[in-house]
């Protein structure tokens, strides 16, 4: 598969690189590392996200150089599609993408649709990352300083600070490698960590005052609205990694955020659009029960989009509660 990647590459002026909606550490630094490296490869490259790039990761290089629109999709090779489960993740221009004549699928997430024209799925993979990291080797990229960065951030994130179950002898490795060329832990760590606005830590509060336990205590649940974004001045980006205070609870299994869309302006008694992420303490495997509800993920770390009414998509949470 990746002599496949490599040739059809190698063999292209122009590429695509594109990767999810509200975009992670791993997305983001697959992204850009996958950027750099074709311009040591003299390939013309775009960098494509469709949304902003979250300001804590706007210490990553070429992170400025991600753009929100796929434009003039004829002069493209192959895409190269980057931590997407689905071909629909990368947002409402996947129509449009459809159309280069190669779609390559690079991803870690176990229930990815193999979407592609050549699908590189390593669902033992700790992150896109490292995926990213095996393939540039076998292309005989030089991994410089600034590809690292971008690696390790996307290696960092996606493991919890080497906390997760995915978190293995292989991501240490890698690490070891990164940091041999450069990288500085520390640094990384202070951008990504250590620089929360206030109005996120106001989320923060409403976020936790939200927090509902079911009757047996095995699923904790947060519950994000549009008002609370708009009261605290926040963004989407800000909610990353709130469901982990409600995952870190006593004896709880499994964590559920729950976030209403923006736009979500209604009539009384109308469905509202939310996002429901689910995190599980690994008893519990959450990417089947988001596939349940159209959905994909992880074993531990997985989410679905749904037209509910609030309540009745809490009841129908919390009913799953039974069964855990
Ligand atoms: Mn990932």
């Amino acid at each position: 598969m990746m002599d496949q990647i490599i040739t059809r590459l190698k063999n292209s002026r122009s590429v695509l690189l594109a990767t999810h909606v509200n975009p992670d550490g791993d997305a983001i630094g697959s992204l850009l590392a996958m950027g750099l490296a074709m311009e040591t490869l003299r390939i013309d490259a775009k960098l494509f996200c469709q949304s902003p790039i979250p300001a804590l990761y706007r210490f990553l290089p070429w992170s400025h150089r991600v753009c929100r629109l796929p434009d003039d999709i004829k002069k493209y090779e192959a895409a190269v599609i980057l931590d997407c489960g689905e071909f629909e993740r990368i947002g409402d221009s996947v129509e449009y993408v459809q159309q280069i004549p190669v779609i390559i699928n690079i991803d870690h997430h176990f229930t990815n649709t193999h979407f592609g024209s050549i699908n590189l799925i390593v669902t033992d993979a700790c992150a896109t990352c490292e995926i990213v990291y095996q393939l540039l080797l076998e292309m005989g990229v030089t991994i410089n300083q600034p590809i690292a960065r971008c690696l390790y951030t996307g290696i960092l994130t996606d493991t919890g600070s080497f906390r997760f179950s995915n978190t293995n002898r292989s991501t240490f490795e890698i690490c070891e490698e990164l940091v041999k060329v450069g990288v500085n832990p520390h640094d990384v760590a202070k951008h990504v960590y250590g620089q929360y606005s206030l109005s996120r830590i106001k989320l923060l509060n409403l976020a936790l005052d939200s927090l509902e336990i079911s009757k047996n205590g095995k699923i904790s649940l947060m519950t994000l609205t549009d008002q609370m974004l708009q009261e605290t001045g926040t963004q989407n980006e800000d909610v990353d990694g709130m469901i982990n205070y409600a995952r870190r609870i006593k004896n709880v299994k499994v964590a559920v955020l729950i976030q209403e869309y923006r736009n979500g302006r209604r009539r009384t008694g109308e469905r509202g659009r939310y996002h429901v992420s689910l995190r599980s303490d690994g008893s519990v495997d959450v990417a089947n029960i988001a596939l349940f509800f159209g959905g994909g993920g992880h074993v531990t770390a997985a989410g679905f989009c749904t037209e509910s009414h609030l309540s009745h998509l809490k009841e129908t949470i919390f009913k799953l509660a039974e069964v855990l």
